[in-house]
C-alpha cells in the first residue's frame, strides 16, 4: 500500500532545479529524481515549471494515491494519465507524472524484495529476449546545444563491441584520455572545454574532424575494430526551412544525405540518431534503405510514444530507437512502445537526458529487456558514471 509521496526541489547536473519524488510503503521507500533534455522533440510530454510540478504532486497526486496498492503500477498510471486529461500531460506535468510512476516501480521493487530489473520484468508487456548486457553508447564528443562550440552534430558515440559492461567503460576511459591528448595536440588547451554529458566540446566546425579524432584515439591504443563508432545528429535543432545550418552553410537534405553516405563509408559507423528533422519520416527511410547495415535511430521522431513510433513502423523510417521514459511520462506507456517496437525488430537504445540527476533506473531498465543499447554520455561524469556503474553491478548477478 503506498503510505506516503513526498516532491521536493532539487538541482540537476546543469546546476537547473528539477523535482525528486520519494514514495513510501510498507516501511521501504524510494526515489526518482526527474532529468531533462536540451534538445527536446517537438512532441515530447510537457515539462511544467517546478514549483508547480510540486504542489501538484504533494496536493493533487499524493492525496489520491495513498492507500492504494502499490504493485498496481499499470492501473496507478492509467490514473495519473486521466487525472492529467490532456495529450501531452499539459496539465499536471510530465515531469510530475514520471516522478511519481518511476518513484512508484522502484519502492514497489523494495516492497517485494526484488532488484528494479528483476521486478520489471514481472511486466509481462516487454517479450525478454536471451538475457545480455546491452552495448555502451558513451558520447565522448559534443556539439550542438549541449555545448557552446559551432559543431552542428550533437553526439560522437564510440561504442565498445562487447557486452561486458565493465570492460565497455573501461574501453570509454582509455578512448578518452587519448581524445583529450589529440584535442590538446591540436586545438590546444583552451579547446578542453566539456559539454554537457561530460564528452569534450573543442571548438571545431567540421562535422567531420570529431570522427577523425575518436579514429585516431582507437587506434592510438589498438582498439581499432574493437570498437564502432555512431552519431546523434539532433538534425532537428539545425534545421530551419528547409535546410541544415552546418558551419553558416545551408545544406539541403540530399546534401546531408551524401555527407553522411561518405561519414558511413569512411568511419564504418554503427548508427545514426535523427539524421533528419523531427517530421521528416521519409528522410529517415531513405537513409535506411540506402544503407542496409546503418541503425537509423529514431529519437526526437519517434519521443518514446506509441503513436509517434506506429507512423516510423507505417513509414520504414527507422530499425532503431532510443527510450527515454520522461518524453513520454509514464512507465506502463514506455513499456507499450518498447513492446511495439520489439514486435516490429526495432532495436531499443534507453537513454539518459543532457540534464541529468544521480538517479540509475535506466540501466535496470535497460538490462531488465536485454535492450540493444544503453547510451549515458562520458563515462567520466559522475551523473552519467552512476548508470554505467549500474549496469555493472546487475550485470554480474
Ligand atoms: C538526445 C539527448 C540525450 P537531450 O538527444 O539523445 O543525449 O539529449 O536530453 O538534450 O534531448
Ligand atoms: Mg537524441
Amino acid at each position: 500500500m503506498i503510505d506516503k509521496i513526498f516532491a521536493e526541489e532539487i538541482k540537476d547536473s546543469r546546476g537547473k532545479s528539477t523535482i525528486k519524488v520519494t514514495v513510501y510503503s510498507d516501511d521501504k521507500s524510494a526515489s526518482f529524481s526527474v532529468p531533462s533534455g536540451a534538445s527536446t522533440g517537438a512532441h515530447e510530454a510537457y515539462v511544467i515549471e517546478n514549483a508547480k510540478a510540486i504542489k501538484n504532486i504533494n496536493e493533487i497526486i499524493a492525496p489520491v494515491l495513498i492507500g492504494k496498492n502499490i504493485e498496481n503500477q499499470k492501473e496507478i498510471d492509467e490514473f495519473l494519465i486521466n487525472l492529467d486529461g490532456t495529450k501531452n500531460k499539459s496539465k499536471l506535468g510530465g515531469n510530475t507524472i514520471i516522478g511519481v510512476s518511476i518513484a512508484i516501480v522502484k519502492t514497489a521493487a523494495k516492497v517485494k524484495g526484488m532488484e528494479v530489473f528483476e521486478y520489471l520484468r514481472t511486466f509481462v508487456e516487454v517479450k525478454l529476449l536471451q538475457r545480455k548486457t546491452p552495448y555502451l553508447y558513451m558520447n565522448l564528443i559534443n556539439g550542438g546545444k549541449h555545448t557552446h562550440n559551432n559543431l552542428a552534430f550533437q553526439e560522437y558515440h564510440v561504442v565498445p563491441d562487447t557486452q561486458n559492461a565493465s570492460e565497455a567503460v573501461q574501453i570509454g576511459i582509455t578512448i578518452q584520455n587519448s581524445v583529450k591528448e589529440i584535442i590538446l595536440g591540436k586545438y590546444g588547451k583552451e579547446s578542453l572545454v566539456l559539454g554537457d554529458e561530460g564528452g569534450y566540446a573543442p571548438k571545431i566546425t567540421d562535422i567531420r574532424e570529431p570522427l577523425v579524432i575518436l579514429s585516431d584515439a582507437m587506434e592510438k591504443n589498438n582498439l581499432t575494430g574493437k570498437v564502432r563508432l555512431a552519431l546523434d545528429v539532433a538534425a532537428s535543432s539545425f534545421y530551419k526551412d528547409g535546410n541544415y545550418i552546418i558551419g553558416n552553410k545551408n545544406v539541403p537534405k540530399e546534401e546531408l544525405m551524401s555527407i553522411y553516405k561518405n561519414l558511413i563509408n569512411e568511419f564504418n559507423l554503427l548508427s545514426i540518431e535523427d539524421p533528419f528533422n523531427e517530421e521528416d519520416f521519409e528522410g529517415f527511410a531513405n537513409l535506411k534503405i540506402q544503407n542496409p547495415n546503418l541503425k537509423v535511430v529514431g529519437d526526437d521522431l519517434t519521443v518514446t510514444n506509441v503513436e509517434r513510433l506506429q507512423m516510423a513502423i507505417d513509414k520504414k523510417s527507422i530499425n532503431a530507437m532510443i527510450i527515454k521514459p520522461n518524453q513520454i511520462g509514464t512507465l506502463s506507456e514506455t513499456l507499450a512502445t518498447m513492446k511495439l517496437a520489439r514486435e516490429n525488430n526495432i532495436e531499443l537504445i534507453v537513454s539518459h537526458r543532457s540534464g541529468e540527476t544521480d538517479d540509475d533506473f535506466i540501466a535496470d531498465l535497460a538490462y531488465a529487456f536485454g535492450c540493444f543499447g544503453l547510451k549515458s554520455g562520458a563515462p567520466s561524469k559522475p551523473e552519467r558514471k552512476v548508470k554505467y556503474g549500474r549496469l555493472i553491478e546487475i550485470s554480474k548477478k
